[in-house]
């Protein structure tokens, strides 16, 4: 209530964007809509704490509640992933890009090799783009997917990592829609005698929820942000096998970064008891269900799906038989309420701004509680719009209404 009355412009502003949110289908796929519980928690008083190092090693007073915290997420995290003893946790980082870097900088040295996915496959900007510190500092070698089909080929893996002999190899993915081997990787990582790291930002909920393999009986470090298929706060943890923990816990703080955000923190802990439970594992379920049958009727409209469908929550749509690259499409879904990201296909022979695809995922449609039916209804807009770019506004109208019947958590 004191917002409104104290900051009208930027209360407004949340209000129009909670409409948004409310009004629109989002099928961004690493989107989600947070309990009102994970709200509580972040905007809680926990933002006034500095707590510059770890539970019971503080650099400032009065952290005896700000430790119970940092424990109590500590300790759901390895609940939730079901962590081997030897494990340990660090809740700290801001979030995903941070955690990666942490990785590299405690456990690698500056120019060292790292083997990981491209970019423009399906990795992921500090998973070694030239653009990013991670490329700048460490040498990266990219491995990408099959011209053919689309996935990961394990073969061609593998002897890029025999050639190229990696220090870490990495495992993770931001637009990669189907089931990966973390087995494989973790022999072709034992065979060059590299670290297995797997970053799996985007699949971390279906992974707790036992819907996708995990790495952990494999790696030896793994992170993942917090807030896709998580359904947490944004923010991100590192897990790794306690050889690493103190490199890493290093890195972490004070090496790269200062105090912890303990309200983000007790929110990611607000997150790891959500998904232990049975509702979370049927929503995971849930998530892919309708990540196939969207998939299915959006092949059924003639869109074309790098791979040929999904085994996760996204995929990908290669626009090139439709006459329309992937910026124009995504601007104009948007118009039509229908919320997604312009991205980059294998092998795509246009550029990052306007590329041949789009990704689409189902984590934050299914919170609202849409299923199978739903996802019929919504390639049916999606092609409506695509075929015809004038309905765009009607599109808008429907699903505007249609969005009334599926309230989303938080808003
Ligand atoms: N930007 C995120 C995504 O959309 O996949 C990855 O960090």
């Amino acid at each position: 209530m004191s917002l409104r009355s104290k900051d009208p412009q930027i209360y407004e502003l949340i209000q129009r964007e909670r409409r948004r949110q409310a009004e629109v289908l989002e099928l961004i796929a690493s989107e989600n809509y947070v309990s009102d519980e994970v709200l509580e928690s972040l905007g809680s008083i926990l933002t006034n704490k500095y707590a510059e190092g770890y539970p019971r090693k503080r650099y400032y007073g009065g952290n005896e509640i700000i430790d119970q915290v940092e424990e109590l997420a500590i300790a759901r995290v390895k609940a939730a992933f079901e962590l081997p003893i030897d494990w340990h946790v660090n809740v700290q980082p801001y979030s995903g890009s941070p955690a990666n870097l942490e990785v590299y900088n405690g456990l690698l040295e500056k120019g060292d090799t790292i083997m990981a996915m491209s970019l423009d496959q399906g990795g992921h900007l500090t998973h070694g783009s030239p653009v990013n510190f991670s490329g700048k500092n460490y040498n990266f070698v990219h491995y990408g997917v099959s011209a053919k089909t689309g996935r990961l080929d394990y073969m061609e893996i593998l002897k890029l990592a025999d050639r190229t002999h990696p220090k870490l190899i990495l495992c993770g993915f931001t637009a990669y829609p189907r089931e990966i081997d973390f087995k494989k990787f973790k022999e072709i990582a034992e065979k060059v005698k590299a670290i297995s790291m797997a970053d799996i930002s985007h699949i971390g909920g279906l992974v707790v929820a036992g819907v996708h393999l995990s790495p952990i009986p494999f790696f030896d470090v793994v992170t993942t942000t917090t807030h896709k298929t998580l359904r947490g706060p944004r923010a991100a943890i590192i897990m790794s096998k306690d050889k690493f923990a103190s490199a890493i816990d290093k890195s972490v703080f004070p090496g790269m970064q200062g105090g912890p955000h303990e309200n983000a923190i007790a929110a990611v802990a607000v997150a790891m008891k959500e998904v232990k439970t049975a509702a979370f594992r049927k929503y995971a379920e849930q998530v892919v269900k309708n990540a196939k049958a969207l998939a299915r009727s959006l092949q059924d409209f003639g869109f074309k799906l790098v791979s040929g469908g999904t085994d996760n929550h996204l995929m990908l749509v290669d626009l090139t038989n439709k006459n329309i690259g992937g910026k124009d499409a995504q601007e104009l879904l948007d118009l039509a309420g229908i919320v997604t990201n312009r991205t980059m296909v294998p092998f795509d022979p246009r550029k990052p701004w306007d590329p041949s695809g789009i990704r689409l995922g189902t984590a934050a449609i299914t919170s609202r509680g849409m299923k199978e039916k739903e996802m019929s209804k919504i390639a049916s807009w999606i092609t409506a719009v695509i075929t015809d770019h004038s309905v765009a506004d009607n599109v808008r109208g429907e699903i505007k209404r249609f969005t009334k019947n599926f309230p989303a958590p938080g808003l």
